[in-house]
């Protein structure tokens, strides 16, 4: 099954922040601390153009610490205008290092302002990223506010909007947005897994033997403690794995049921914290060699 999904809304969304991107100082482009690649949109250069931006790994709370480490130090190797921070958009104190981090971007631009004798304005920043990362929690945040709309669910978030509290910030939420296609079926497997894809745009079973597939080798163990599964493994193929979870949560035969048990309690951190996507071994070297 092909997994796809850039409705008329997503394009509208991208035409206006491609409308929009002149108008703010900084653009944060939240991604997934879990699927740092895979919840990048190959379309936002396009859309932010040479904007300042600053990369939210959102939801750090649920993704591998020494991953997030390694992602860190990754983005801000890559490019030297751009910066990045690991956030749970629940942390106040993660929040209070964000806004810093953003004031300090600002600083020179500001400082030009005051040698003019203009006053200090809010700072204007959009909030871009894949479906359900988190743009309008974090806003809500940011504002010490519930004024944007939220669920736990993808294209929540349908039209634009501008957000302001304080004299701070001023912020745009806007739509989730994916893209055309997914060059490689794997990222979208991984967006579904994590929640950026409509739940009805997919087979929960492909999703599930994927799920297992990635846990049993990068993270040994958490799926036959989490349910109990016999130790033997290896040495069955992940669907006869699935029908052996089915029956250990008495489903009978409704691996359908298992499947979407096992995707809940993985988005849900039951099964510990993970990091779908590695750091790209090219840039790992190149690091080491910066670094010397
Ligand atoms: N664990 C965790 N959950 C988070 C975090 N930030 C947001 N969430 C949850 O993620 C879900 C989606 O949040 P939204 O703010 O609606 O996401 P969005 O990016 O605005 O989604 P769309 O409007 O659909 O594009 C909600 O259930 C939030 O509670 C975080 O840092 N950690
Ligand atoms: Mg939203």
């Amino acid at each position: 099954m092909h997994i796809q999904w850039f409705p008329g809304h997503m394009a509208k969304a991208k035409r206006e922040a491609i409308e929009n991107r002149n108008m703010v100082d900084i653009v944060l482009e939240l991604v997934d601390a879990r699927i740092p690649e895979s919840s990048r949109n190959p379309l936002m250069d396009e859309i932010v153009g040479n904007k300042p931006r600053l990369i939210i790994m959102n939801k750090s709370d649920l993704a591998d610490r020494s991953s997030t480490d390694r992602w860190l130090n990754y983005f801000s190797h890559i490019d030297k205008n751009q910066q990045a921070i690991a956030i749970n958009t629940f942390s106040q104190s993660d929040i209070t290092r964000t806004k810093k981090i953003i004031k300090e971007m600002m600083a020179e631009k500001m400082a030009v302002r005051k040698s003019k004798g203009l006053k200090p304005r809010a700072i204007r920043l959009m909030v871009l990223g894949i479906p359900n990362v988190g743009k309008s929690t974090f806003i809500n945040q940011m504002i010490k506010k519930n004024r944007a709309k939220t669920a736990n669910k993808p294209g929540v978030t349908q039209q634009q909007q501008w957000l302001k509290i304080g004299d701070d910030f001023e912020l745009l939420d806007t739509p989730g947005i994916l893209w055309h296609k997914f060059e490689d079926q794997a990222v979208g497997k991984k967006l579904a897994l994590t929640g950026a894809i409509k739940d009805t745009l997919f087979h929960k079973d492909d999703i599930a033997l994927h799920a297992l597939e990635f846990f049993i080798n990068h993270y040994p163990g958490r799926i036959a403690e989490t349910y109990h599964l016999s130790e033997k493994m290896d040495e069955k193929t992940y669907p006869e794995l699935l029908m052996e979870l089915t029956k250990k949560l008495n489903f009978g035969e409704d691996y359908e049921r298992a499947s979407e048990k096992l995707i809940f309690d993985i988005r849900d951190g039951k099964l510990g914290t993970y990091t779908l996507d590695s750091v790209p071994l090219i840039h790992q070297d190149s690091r080491e060699l910066s670094n010397e």
